[in-house]
């Protein structure tokens, strides 16, 4: 008579034992700045810029030494980040321009609509950039809730106005909002309002959190500029408004973090930080690297990244792994205990992050971008670069021959190795076969439509 007993008994738990398993998942909180430079934080060499709440961050978790964005620019980064796929596989390769086309492919499940399986509650608050019409919104894409802007700036973060052909404004979810405040601010506060709302649920939650900021234009609060201009006088506009900008950016994920703790779930979260692309040179602060935002030089790649979960990840850790932003999708999945597709592109570097050994991932790594309207006739193309161990092959403009670095010894790519290389042959190579994939992956959504 024991085992329908039994039976029962385990019946009835079963919905218990879910609950608590959705309740002992982790809160995973995705920060990125947009357009930070490698060396834009005083715990990554700044000289000029004070980062008090992001150092702290640091010191927490892990960092990562040799971390790259998935791309150079906001678009093809955040569709890496958010399918665990190389943009080029998922989406134009590109910033994505207005209109109603269906941007991402429909066989990339999003990370939000992976973490919801789960029992996750999802929210996008700040700059989704990956289509500003249905059915392209970000609650079409996985989030539960969306607070932001749709498009790829604001074009003042005071007025809120958007570019030109772009959803003007702020949004909650598909309504356009009308409020005062600069965008930074504001987009914190709601952080802060739906960290506290959903800590009292229980429920696990994912928030990306990608801030607008220090994306040009420049413009923080009078009060931060200020601060700057008194301690460094001598600086020119652009530069001091972007130190302010990111200073500012600073204090207010301290406040989001705050809220985290004060909420008493700063255990129970896996924070992660990073930047979707290399700043621009001239106003990020040199890190030795080349190039900047929109180049597949080490400089437009290159960010920085921590991840903080305590008790699991050891605070103050430094790891020189390789990963790029589209790892952060199956490490995000891991981390939640939520299955995925095996066939995504990323790779889960969470064994690093808890301390355990991890073999370099045995990989040619891709990047595309298409090049910006300083490139003349070449706006608009895409270009490549292309990686296995030490050995790079880059594009410098889409109608430029493709240049191979050994970055071991020569970091800062200055010297292109002839194209007679065995290393240029076979990248090349590799760069072919991948293309091979994006076409034929192409062909096969064209005709799923
Ligand atoms: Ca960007």
């Amino acid at each position: 008579m024991k085992t329908p007993l039994l039976i029962l008994t385990a019946l009835l738990l079963m919905p218990l034992a879910a609950l608590r398993a959705a309740e002992q998942r982790p809160h995973i909180l995705l920060i990125v700045a947009d357009d930070l430079g490698l060396a834009d934080l005083s715990c990554c060499g700044a000289k000029q810029v004070q980062t008090p709440h992001l150092d702290k961050l640091f010191a927490r978790g892990m960092r990562f030494t040799r971390f790259y964005a998935s791309s150079s620019l906001c678009s093809p980064s955040r569709a890496a980040m958010l399918t665990g796929r190389y943009p080029d596989l998922v989406a134009p390769p590109g910033n994505l321009p207005a209109g109603d086309t269906k941007h991402l492919v429909s066989y990339a499940v999003t990370l939000p609509n992976a973490l919801k399986k789960a029992g996750y509650r999802t929210a996008l608050i700040g700059k989704w950039h990956l289509g500003d019409t249905s059915p392209n919104l970000p609650t079409e894409n996985g989030f539960d809730e969306f607070r932001g802007i749709t498009g790829p700036m604001v074009k003042d973060y005071f007025t809120h106005a958007q570019q030109k052909g772009t959803a003007k404004g702020l949004w909650h979810n598909t309504t356009p909002l009308a409020l005062e405040g600069h965008v930074t601010d504001i987009l914190t506060g709601w952080a802060v309002d739906y960290i506290r709302t959903m800590s009292k649920t229980g429920e696990p939650f994912f928030l990306y959190l990608p801030y607008n900021a220090p994306h040009s234009p420049h413009q923080a609060p009078p009060a931060w500029l200020a601060r700057v201009r008194s301690r460094l006088p001598d600086l020119s506009e652009a530069r001091a408004q972007y130190i302010a900008q990111v200073e500012h950016l600073d204090d207010s994920i301290g406040k989001a973090l705050a809220a985290l703790r004060v909420a008493g779930q700063e255990e129970r979260s896996f924070v992660i930080f990073t930047s979707d692309n290399g700043g621009r040179p001239g106003l990020t602060q040199p890190h030795g690297l080349r190039g900047g935002k929109n180049d597949l030089y080490e400089g437009g790649l290159r960010v920085p990244f921590c991840a903080v979960w305590p008790g699991r990840i050891a605070p103050g850790s430094q790891s020189d792994r390789i990963a790029l932003g589209m790892d952060l999708y199956p490490t995000i999945c891991e981390a939640a205990g939520v299955s995925y597709d095996p066939s995504i592109n990323g790779r889960s570097f969470l064994p690093t992050l808890l301390g355990h050994s991890q073999p370099e991932e045995d990989r040619t790594l891709i990047w595309t971008v298409t090049a910006g309207k300083s490139a003349g006739a070449d706006a608009g193309r895409p270009m490549y670069a292309c990686r296995r161990g030490d050995w790079k092959l880059v594009q410098p403009a889409p109608s430029k021959p493709m240049q191979l670095f050994h970055l071991r010894d020569d970091p800062g790519e200055k010297t292109p190795l002839p194209s007679s290389h065995p290393e240029f042959v076979r990248l090349q190579r590799e760069l072919q076969a991948h293309l091979a994939r994006v076409n034929s992956r192409s062909r096969a959504e064209r005709e799923t439509k």
